[in-house]
């Protein structure tokens, strides 16, 4: 039975379909729309916490985005998109796409939580100096190599981009002055796995490479009358 993708559209699960597209794998996609924020129930009866992704392979049903990467690498794809022990980014390789997971996204989200609380106060200016000082220091070395880990476009790059475009459908955060960020995001959009999976998992959703972003998603509610 092939593998199952679990996409919640508009949404982080975009790394899963992405990283199939990546590693030709076959792959069946399911696609979720948000309701109108949260996640449908087809998600919540197959994650105790409701999000996605979540992957289905066999009888093993298994959520966590990171989890699913190293998953799929490891069972699909021989180890491609992982950086092995040997390799001399290895170390890199683990770095970057532990720090999507386990500092942008959850600053990205603290910082817009927080300044929807309060647009102007003391933890807004904190978090908000934490999250430029996150995109400086990934903006410095996008200019010195071309993808996270190093030469080599690896999963840590499948796991950042999210943050970094997606995400600012819901919190347009401006980019323009991260030259580094954004001549990666242009090599990212170029990749043909990238447009593939995109063309699949979210036909609808512009492109988020340029230094300003719309809230496409927050738009897109009103305009259905959700919002
Ligand atoms: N750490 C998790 C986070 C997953 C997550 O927060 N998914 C969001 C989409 S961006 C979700 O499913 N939201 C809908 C909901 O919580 O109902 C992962 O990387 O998979």
């Amino acid at each position: 039975m092939p593998l199952t993708v679990h996409h919640l559209q508009w949404s982080q699960s975009e790394r899963i379909p992405w990283l199939c597209e990546e590693l030709e794998i076959p792959y069946t996609l399911t696609l979720h729309q948000r309701a109108p924020m949260l996640s449908p129930k087809a998600i919540r009866d197959l994650n105790p916490l409701g999000q996605a992704p979540v992957i289905q392979d066999g009888d093993l049903t298994l959520a966590e985005s990171a989890a699913c990467c190293e998953y799929i690498i490891h069972k699909f794809g021989n180890g491609r998109l992982a950086l092995p022990p040997s390799h001399k980014d290895y170390a890199d390789y683990l770095y970057w796409f532990h720090f999507s997971n386990g500092t942008l996204q959850p600053m990205v989200l603290l910082l817009f939580s927080v300044a929807r609380v309060q647009r102007e106060g003391p933890a807004t200016t904190r978090y908000r100096e934490m999250f430029e000082r996150c995109l400086s220091f990934m903006d410095k070395r996008l200019r010195e190599n071309e993808w996270l880990a190093g030469e080599e476009f690896t999963a840590a790059d499948i796991m950042t981009v999210f943050s970094l475009t997606t995400m600012r459908a819901f919190h347009g955060f401006d980019l323009t002055k991260y030259e580094g960020i954004l001549g990666y995001l242009k090599r990212v959009s170029e990749r043909e796995g990238y447009k593939k999976a995109r063309a699949k998992a979210d036909p609808e959703m512009e492109l988020m490479i340029d230094g300003k972003a719309p809230r496409q998603f927050e738009d897109k509610l009103k305009a259905e009358g959700k919002l």
